[in-house]
């Protein structure tokens, strides 16, 4: 009976720290989402492509024009895909997509050269391979400047 107990207690332990986990990963993607729901390229992204799957995004003048621009990580089907949404003035225009990580994804802005458009440095994971690379808009494509790894973690 002692040992039933023993057995019960850490069954729930277990279990709540199960749930918690499952939680907080929840909580932390609405809170990332939740800042953007206002974003307009987000909203005409999500009417356009109802299909894919937002996972990630992060706001900046990408093209050096003083209009913001959007980095969006998306899921479509089984695929984890990257596409940075331009404000043209005239509408959104969409650059090429190129395969993002697919879990523990991050989206840092830096301007690494100190000029021009600004460059960000995309990180994440794939069954524990980590991998990052530095991107670049140029003529509207996304650009790899420099990597690690993201071949195992794409
Ligand atoms: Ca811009
Ligand atoms: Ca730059």
């Amino acid at each position: 009976m002692i040992f039933m107990k023993k057995f019960l207690g850490i069954f729930i332990i277990i279990f709540t720290i199960f749930l918690l986990g499952c939680e907080g990963q929840a909580e932390k993607e609405n809170e990332v989402l939740s800042k953007y729901n206002e974003n307009k390229l987000l909203k005409v992204f999500k009417n356009e492509f109802p299909e894919r799957k937002v996972i990630l995004c992060e706001a900046a003048d990408l093209t050096n024009d003083n209009i913001e621009d959007l980095i969006v990580i998306f899921k479509e089907e089984k695929e984890t895909r990257m596409v940075v949404l331009v404000d043209s003035g005239d509408g959104v225009k969409y650059t090429n997509i190129v395969p993002a990580p697919i879990e523990d994804q991050s989206i840092k802005l830096k301007n690494i050269d100190n000029k021009d458009e600004m460059e960000f440095i995309v990180s994440g994971s794939k069954r524990g391979n980590i991998g990052y690379a530095i991107f670049r808009i140029e003529n509207m494509k996304i650009v790899d400047l420099f990597g690690e790894g993201m071949d195992s973690c794409c």
